[in-house]
C-alpha cells in the first residue's frame, strides 16, 4: 500500500508543480525537442545513502544539492548496479551487469583488463547522434591503450585512471599515479587535497566550451573516497569533520557545475543527474593504518539502511539520486519506485532520441517517463551482487530476498519487507513462503541468463 500512496503523493506533486509552469517554453509532455538536451552526470565515489542534508544528515551541510531536489526530482529507491567502483561504473555506462563482461570487484594499477571494445557506453551513443562528449574525473575502467574513455566515445578526458587510494603507502604498487589529459600521462605526483577543485574548473571550462551545441559531461569525482582530501579553504568548516569538509566541497563543486550551466545559458535545457557509484565504504583493511592515516571517522553514512560498501545489504547499492530538468521533471517531485544506474543509458538514449545499441542484452529499461512524472518506474527488480561479483540478493517494488553465505554449509536465507522495514532488522521468510519461492526463481533464472 505504501508504494501506491508514494506514487499518488508522487503524481500530485507533479500536478502541482507543473501547473503554473504550463507555457509556450514547455512543450506538451512526450514531443521532441528541437534540440537535444545536454546531459551532465555527477557521480560521487563511495557518497552514502545518508550523506546529504537531503537525505536527512543530521551535520553535513549541502544547501546546493538540497536545492536540486527541490528544483528536480529525489529518488528514496535507486541503485548502483554494485557496492563496488569498477563493476558500478561499468553498468552505469553500459546498462548492463558488469558480471556480464565478466567483471566484478575494483581494477587495480596492474590489472590488464578494462571496459571492452565491444561495449557501447552512454558517450558512444551520445557522440554518435553529434554530441560534445566530456569526462572530468574518475575512470576506473581500465588503465592501458583500449581501455581509456578517449576510446569509448569521450572527445576529451582529464582526471585520474582508478581510484586515489591506489598508490603508497595504501596500496603496495609501483605503478606512478598519475592525472591523464587524453591519453597523455600528466608529469607530476597527484595533490589528493586539489583533486576536487581541478576536476571542477575542467567541468566548468568544458561546458563553457560546449555550448552551442548539444553536450554531455561526466564528472565523476574521486572524493569522498579515502584518502580524503580537501582544499585548504574548505578544510575545518564542517560540523561532520574531515568527512563532511569533503561532502561540503562537492556541494560547493554541484554548485558551480549548476552555475556555469545557468550562465551559459542552458540550464533550461540540460538534464543534471547527481548520484553515486556504491554506499559508504566502512571497513578498515590493516593497509589502510599506515601513515597518513585513514580513519574510522573518515567514513560516510548509509543513513537507515544497512551495511555499506562491498555488501549486498542495502547499504552496499541503495545510493542518493537526484535529477533537475526544468519545464520536464516536476520541481520537488520525491519517489519512493525502484530505478538503477542500470537504467541510465536507455534512458539517456531516449532523451537524446537515439536507437539503443543493437544486439546488445541491456539490463536497464527506459525510465524517461517516470523521471518526467507521467508513469510509474518500469523497474520491477533489483539483483543484488557483492563486491566479488557472487549473486547475493533480489527485490521486487516490496520484497528482498537476501542470501548469506557462511564459511561452511548452505546460505542463510531471509526475506525483508522492505516498504516497511527498509533497514532489514526483520526477516519475515518463513511467514512468506511463496514469495521466497518465486524470488529465488528469479534469483536462478538470472544466473541462467547472465550465464550465457
Ligand atoms: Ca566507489
Amino acid at each position: 500500500m505504501r508504494g501506491v500512496r508514494n506514487r499518488l503523493s508522487f503524481v500530485a506533486a507533479i500536478l502541482l508543480a507543473s501547473a503554473p509552469a504550463l507555457s509556450l517554453a514547455q512543450p506538451a509532455a512526450g514531443t521532441q525537442l528541437s534540440r537535444p538536451p545536454n546531459i551532465v552526470i555527477i557521480f560521487a565515489d563511495d557518497l552514502g545513502y545518508g550523506d546529504l542534508g537531503v537525505y536527512g544528515h543530521p551535520l553535513i551541510r549541502t544547501p546546493r544539492l538540497d536545492r536540486l531536489a527541490s528544483e528536480g526530482l529525489k529518488l528514496t529507491s535507486f541503485y548502483a548496479s554494485a557496492p563496488v567502483c569498477s563493476a558500478s561504473r561499468y553498468s552505469l555506462l553500459t546498462g548492463r551487469y558488469a558480471i556480464r563482461a565478466g567483471l566484478n570487484g575494483a581494477l587495480m594499477p596492474e590489472s590488464k583488463t578494462g571496459l571492452g571494445a565491444g561495449e557501447t557506453t552512454i558517450a558512444d551513443v551520445l557522440q554518435t547522434a553529434g554530441y560534445r562528449t566530456g569526462m572530468v574525473g574518475k575512470w576506473h575502467l581500465g588503465n592501458r591503450p583500449g581501455f581509456f574513455p578517449t576510446e569509448h566515445g569521450f572527445d576529451s578526458y582529464f582526471g585520474l585512471l582508478y581510484s586515489n587510494d591506489m598508490v603508497r603507502p595504501w596500496v603496495q604498487t609501483d605503478v606512478p599515479m598519475r592525472l591523464h589529459r587524453g591519453t597523455q600521462e600528466l608529469p607530476g605526483e597527484v595533490d589528493n587535497a586539489a583533486l576536487t577543485e581541478r576536476y571542477t574548473e575542467e567541468a566548468l571550462a568544458f561546458i563553457r566550451e560546449s555550448k552551442h551545441r548539444p553536450f554531455f559531461l561526466y564528472l565523476a569525482h574521486s572524493m569522498p573516497h579515502v584518502p580524503l582530501g580537501v582544499s585548504p579553504r574548505f578544510a575545518g568548516r564542517s560540523a561532520n569533520g574531515r568527512y563532511g569538509d569533503v561532502i561540503e566541497m562537492l556541494d560547493w563543486s554541484t554548485g558551480q557545475v549548476l552555475d556555469a550551466l545557468r550562465d551559459a545559458g542552458v540550464e533550461r535545457d540540460t538534464l543534471v543527474i547527481f548520484t553515486s557509484d556504491n554506499g559508504p565504504w566502512m571497513d578498515m583493511p590493516p593497509r589502510m593504518l599506515v601513515e597518513p592515516r585513514i580513519v574510522r571517522t573518515d567514513a560516510g553514512s548509509a543513513g537507515p539502511l544497512r551495511g555499506s560498501k562491498g555488501t549486498s545489504w542495502e547499504g552496499g547499492t541503495r545510493v542518493p539520486f537526484l535529477a533537475r530538468w526544468p519545464g520536464r521533471i516536476p520541481a520537488g517531485a520525491v519517489s519512493s519506485d525502484l530505478a538503477r544506474t542500470l537504467d541510465m543509458l536507455p534512458t539517456i538514449a531516449a532523451v537524446a532520441g537515439v536507437p539503443l545499441p543493437a544486439g546488445r542484452a541491456i539490463d536497464g529499461q527506459d525510465i524517461r517517463a517516470f523521471l518526467e512524472g507521467r508513469a510509474p518506474s518500469p523497474a520491477e527488480w533489483f539483483f543484488y551482487y557483492n563486491s566479488g561479483g557472487r549473486l547475493e540478493g533480489v527485490r521486487d517494488r516490496r520484497w528482498k530476498l537476501h542470501l548469506t553465505f557462511p564459511e561452511k554449509g548452505e546460505p542463510v536465507t531471509e526475506l525483508f519487507d522492505l516498504l516497511a522495514d527498509p533497514s532489514e532488522r526483520w526477516n519475515v521468510a518463513a511467514e512468506h513462503p511463496d514469495i521466497v519461492t518465486r524470488l529465488r526463481e528469479w534469483m536462478r533464472q538470472f544466473a541462467v541468463e547472465l550465464a550465457r
